[in-house]
């Protein structure tokens, strides 16, 4: 079966949530999470090989409109059906199945898409990042710091990570926490470290002077400062700041990338591949953004080691030329759900895996057995 050339089909998709405390609360302008909620994607081919996919949609509707119940609805009703069955050779060729009178839910899609370039990958005993046309043995890594409740606390942190290694330090702000914190950490660590912010579209087009202030932190970039759907002001906010704008959440297609370049509404764009819609719109987000010399890297949702993978096999194309929220697994769990825990050198860097089939996160049975509160197994109900 495995290495096998020609087309087959899914035989079963299993869908599982799985239920993961956080080491600690994680704090954005938008809401807090201690405890996540993980759909976790499994699809199965007709020889019983499986690939494995991670949904990052969240458990409140809070980042994007999409959570795990209505991804988990998502994939059985509408995906399920028009995946099970339906012969493809390539996994690029999965993403077009999705699209045709099928608006949004763009994380569910991703989940079952990315779990088929899993899938493909291990059919074909090829590491995914090889797949994807990655080439980097290991991949810079940059740590996202949640809101604090103390200047303290965040400098202390702050400081903790750049002695850890990582090469980035992101901070999340929001109006009243953000001005005195970017001051305090900047002066703790000094010119020299990669710092930024992460507003989570905590701020309006009224508070121009107050983000313009933040010039003077020499802040690598200022990641989604305004509205989701809003290019338009993101541009005119632009005009008004030395600072780069990086978009995240705004970006939610190929489109939406080519827009934000035509109107420079930023000038570096955090891929996730989950907010996209899976690997296909990632790859050409890549590529337009590479021939526009526009730079990437890769975003995290506090995934487990399965996402964690997806990410990091992502993160080892050529465009992504900045650190990416790819903490190593003890950042966030005290005990990861993958037999081999990502882990993190002292200069910041987490290893491709180029020495096994897949993604690199293989499911430790165990772990997934005690951490699964919620099953259901979908098949082709024409079958
Ligand atoms: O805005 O990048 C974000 C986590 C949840 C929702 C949104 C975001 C984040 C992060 C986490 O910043 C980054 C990580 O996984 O380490
Ligand atoms: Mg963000």
């Amino acid at each position: 079966m495995s290495g096998d050339p020609t087309s087959f089909a899914l035989a079963r998709i299993v869908l599982r949530e799985i239920s993961l405390a956080l080491v600690e609360p994680f704090r954005i302008s938008s809401g807090v999470t201690s405890q996540r909620r993980i759909l976790l994607v499994e699809v199965i081919d007709g020889g019983g090989l499986s690939g494995w996919g991670e949904c990052v949609a969240g458990e409140e509707p809070t980042y994007s409109p999409e959570t795990i119940d209505t991804a988990w609805l998502a994939i059985r009703r509408w995906i399920a059906p028009r995946i099970l069955g339906m012969a493809w050779d390539h996994p690029r060729q999965v993403w077009p199945l999705l699209q045709p009178g099928f608006r949004g839910h763009r994380m569910a899609k991703a989940a079952v898409e990315m779990a088929c370039w899993d899938l493909a990958a291990r059919r074909a005993g090829r590491p995914l990042a090889e797949l994807l046309g990655g080439e980097r043995k290991e991949v810079a890594t940059g740590i996202s710091i949640g809101i604090q409740s103390s200047v303290g606390e965040l400098v202390e942190r702050a400081q903790a990570a750049v002695d850890a290694g990582y090469r980035k330090v992101k901070m999340k702000i929001e109006p009243g926490n953000d001005f005195e914190f970017l001051r305090a950490v900047r002066a703790a660590l000094g010119s020299e470290a990669a710092l930024m912010a992460d507003a989570n579209s905590a701020y309006t087009l009224d508070d121009s002077d107050h983000l313009a202030a933040f010039d003077q932190f020499d802040l690598l970039m200022i990641e989604q400062p305004l509205g989701r759907q809003d290019l338009l002001r993101h541009a005119q906010l632009q005009r008004r700041l030395a600072t780069p704008l990086c978009l995240d959440e705004s970006i939610t297609s190929v489109q939406r990338a080519a827009d934000m370049i035509e109107l420079d509404a930023g000038r570096v764009v955090n891929i996730k591949p989950g907010r996209v819609g899976g690997f296909t719109p990632s790859l050409e987000i890549h590529r337009l953004c590479r021939a526009a010399s526009v730079p990437v890297w890769c975003g995290g949702m506090l995934e487990s080691g399965v996402g964690r993978g997806h990410n990091v096999s992502l993160a080892s194309l050529p465009g992504f030329t900045l650190p990416g929220d790819l903490s190593p697994s003890s950042r966030y769990w005290r005990r990861d759900i993958v037999e081999q825990e990502w882990t993190m050198d002292a200069e910041g860097l987490v290893a491709v895996r180029w020495d096994r089939a897949g993604c690199g996160g293989d499911i430790d049975p165990r772990r997934l057995a005690e951490t699964t509160v919620r099953t259901e197994t979908l098949r082709c109900n024409t079958g």
